[in-house]
């Protein structure tokens, strides 16, 4: 899938195994889809392999018929596996030599990013199809990072303008126009979408804030 994808995306959901119940996978992946979530991850962290593969070979067919990218979270290996459109990796996971090593040159590759130094240094490998910056607030769904605050969210999108950001970490609605007023073009939104009670109306909001601004 080309990089081109991510920049007409601006709302990127993940499906997070700490907050929706394997059962519940395809439901919310497809309440996410109606609402026009335009890239979707599985993150699930401390599940096995294969646990995880299987879920992924369930949402990637709901994601296609959308046109939606599906990337995994943490393994290039499952990512490769299941044929998905990308992997998304963190500061201590593999480099990029060897996530391209397993998943090839066509699948998107996302980078977490924690400062700018590292959003720096990840879109100085052009292999980098996009970062995520954060977290911007604290958070529960990733508790043991320091937030980063708002104040460079500016700086990063001004140094990488040929890179997708997405803003991440405490992000929800009702926070979503003071990040877009610092910069932010892109977010990702994790228990904000996986908690509200009408996942697709929550999901076509925020997208509205963020496509209007
Ligand atoms: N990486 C940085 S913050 C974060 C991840 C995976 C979690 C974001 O979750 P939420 O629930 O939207 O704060
Ligand atoms: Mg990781």
């Amino acid at each position: 899938m080309p990089r081109q994808t991510l920049f007409s995306s601006c709302l990127y959901g993940i499906v997070d195994l700490g907050y929706a119940e394997p059962s519940d996978l395809t439901r919310v992946t497809t309440e996410m889809l109606e609402g026009g979530i335009d890239a979707i991850q599985l993150r699930a962290k401390g599940h096995s392999d294969s646990d995880i593969t299987d879920w992924a070979r369930e949402l990637l067919p709901l994601c296609r018929d959308a046109g939606v990218p599906f990337i995994v979270n943490d393994s290039p290996e499952i990512a490769a596996e299941i044929g998905a459109d990308g992997v998304h990796v963190g500061q201590d996971d593999a480099p990029m030599d060897d996530v391209r090593a397993i998943v090839g040159d066509e699948m998107l590759v996302g980078r977490s990013t924690h400062s700018v130094e590292q959003a720096a240094n990840a879109s100085a490998d052009p292999r980098t199809d996009y970062i995520g910056f954060g977290p911007l607030f604290s958070t529960p769904t990733k508790p043991d990072y320091v937030p980063i605050g708002t104040e460079e969210i500016a700086t990063v999108h001004t140094s990488h303008t040929d890179l997708p950001i997405f803003c991440i970490g405490g992000i929800k609605k009702e926070n979503l126009n003071q990040v877009i007023k610092a910069g932010a073009k892109r977010a990702v939104i994790v228990s904000g979408i996986l908690q509200a009670p009408d996942i697709a109306a929550y999901v076509r909001e925020a997208k509205s804030l963020l496509t209007l601004s």
